[in-house]
């Protein structure tokens, strides 16, 4: 057999609103999909298109041979993964889930133990746009195993592989999001000015704003797509732990937490949005 060719069934682990659009983009791309989450009743249409739902992670292990995790964070990874790790072995596994390096390069040291295929991944797309031209996936672990999951796993976005180190794909993804919650920082402080100087934000933004961004941001990161936010799509608590996770990877490299005030800023309000919410 061809390797890819065991990979036509893939189950995904989270069903949360990038979990149900990766399932979304495998089921219109064909695959055979096997969908779990810990709260059941979130596949939504997901089953009416073909998906199969169970109701553990056993299940959802047994039924493909490549699993694929988007949950919260490490801990939710590492808590759905514990009671059934063994089942994992001889099988593979690709961790979608955002977290730091260091939490990559151990889920890889604990998963290996077990003898479980890993790939650590990282979503360069939110869940209007996954599927979409522009979007596209880093992975990191080793190449040969990459090349057999990439193409299963293509219908995501372009996978991108950016070395054999578990922890490459997270390091890129958070060093990658630093630079865009920077740039909101920036356009958050100048829609503050025009606020306050009795401008009109709107007509700024269009008129100003955005040709002046669109001008630069070649300068800054050649070839970079910049996406529309969707608000109903960011959950404030998935959003703060992103941006635990990146200032986490700061910290792990040694970065002094004065620069990353925009991060903080954007984190104390994730959080308020999670106890506004709650
Ligand atoms: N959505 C986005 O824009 C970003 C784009 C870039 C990549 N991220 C990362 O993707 C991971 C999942 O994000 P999400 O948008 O799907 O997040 P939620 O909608 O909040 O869903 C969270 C899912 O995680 C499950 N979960 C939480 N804690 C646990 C746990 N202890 N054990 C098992 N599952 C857990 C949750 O399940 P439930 O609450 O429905 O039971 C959801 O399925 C994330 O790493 C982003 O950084 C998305």
């Amino acid at each position: 057999f061809r390797m890819s060719e065991q990979h036509e069934r893939i189950s995904i682990l989270g069903l949360g609103a990038m979990g149900r659009a990766l399932a979304g983009a495998l089921l219109a791309a064909g695959r055979e999909v096997t969908v779990w989450n810990r709260t059941p009743g979130k596949a939504g249409d997901l089953v009416a298109r073909g998906a199969r739902e169970v109701s553990s992670v056993e299940g959802a292990i047994d039924a493909s041979d490549l699993t694929v995790a988007c949950l919260l964070d490490d801990a939710s990874v590492r808590e759905t993964l514990a009671p059934v790790v063994q089942k994992l072995a001889d099988r593979t596994l690709v961790n979608l889930t955002s977290g730091s390096v260091r939490q990559a390069r151990e889920l890889d040291r604990w998963l290996k133990e077990y003898g479980v295929r890993f790939l650590a991944g990282g979503i360069m797309a939110v869940p209007p746009t996954v599927g979409t031209e522009g979007a596209f996936i880093l992975y990191s672990g080793a190449r040969d195993l990459f090349d057999r999951v990439a193409p299963a796993l293509s219908p995501l976005g372009r996978p991108h592989w950016v070395g054999e180190d578990p922890g490459f794909a997270a390091l890129y993804d958070m060093a990658a999001l630093s630079g865009m919650y920077g740039i909101g920082a920036g356009v958050d402080h100048a829609v503050r000015m025009l606020h306050a100087e009795g401008g009109d934000v709107e007509t700024f933004k269009r008129e100003v704003l955005r040709p002046w961004l669109e001008q630069m941001l070649p300068i800054f990161v050649a070839g970079a797509d910049v996406s529309d936010t969707v608000p109903d799509e960011y959950n404030p608590e998935m959003q703060a732990v992103g941006l635990e996770n990146i200032l986490a990877a700061s910290g792990e490299a040694g970065v002094p937490a004065d620069l990353a005030g925009h991060l903080r800023a954007s984190l104390w309000r994730m959080r308020r949005a999670v106890a506004t919410a709650g």
